[in-house]
């Protein structure tokens, strides 16, 4: 029975790692970009609304720096066909973008942020139904 006690040895170390300090672990995957309500339509220009939210406690988080935001029609089978995208202030943790599509459909709004606290650099991509 010797030979397993290396591995129960290392794997209890690691537990232990973990235990005492939740930055190990703490990961941009810790965080999810969801759409709030359907997007606003207006003289072809549409306001995407989306919070990022921390999954562990649920939490927004108000104070990213989104840095790239970028739109394509890959949800209808069509990942080349951009659209123009123009970040717009953020108020209360909800992050706007007016997007400009060339074509009625769903569109996903890829996102690349910085957290304060995370060294990782948060990305994800909402889906949302656009009007031209
Ligand atoms: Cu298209």
């Amino acid at each position: 029975m010797s030979f397993i006690t290396p591995v129960i040895a290392i794997s209890g170390l690691w537990a232990a790692t973990l235990a005492s300090n939740p930055a190990a672990y703490a990961a941009a995957r810790d965080y999810r970009f969801e759409l709030v309500g359907k997007p606003t339509v207006s003289a072809g220009r549409n306001i995407v609304q989306v919070r990022l939210v921390h999954v562990p406690d649920g939490k927004p988080v108000p104070d990213a720096v989104i840095f790239e935001s970028k739109a394509d029609m890959g949800p209808s089978g069509m990942a080349t066909m951009p659209a123009p995208v123009k970040p717009m202030p953020a108020k209360g943790g909800v992050y706007s973008f007016e997007v400009a599509p060339g074509m009625t459909g769903t569109w996903a709004l890829h996102l690349s942020a910085k957290v304060q606290g995370e060294p990782e650099t948060v990305t994800g991509t909402v889906n949302a139904d656009l009007v031209k």
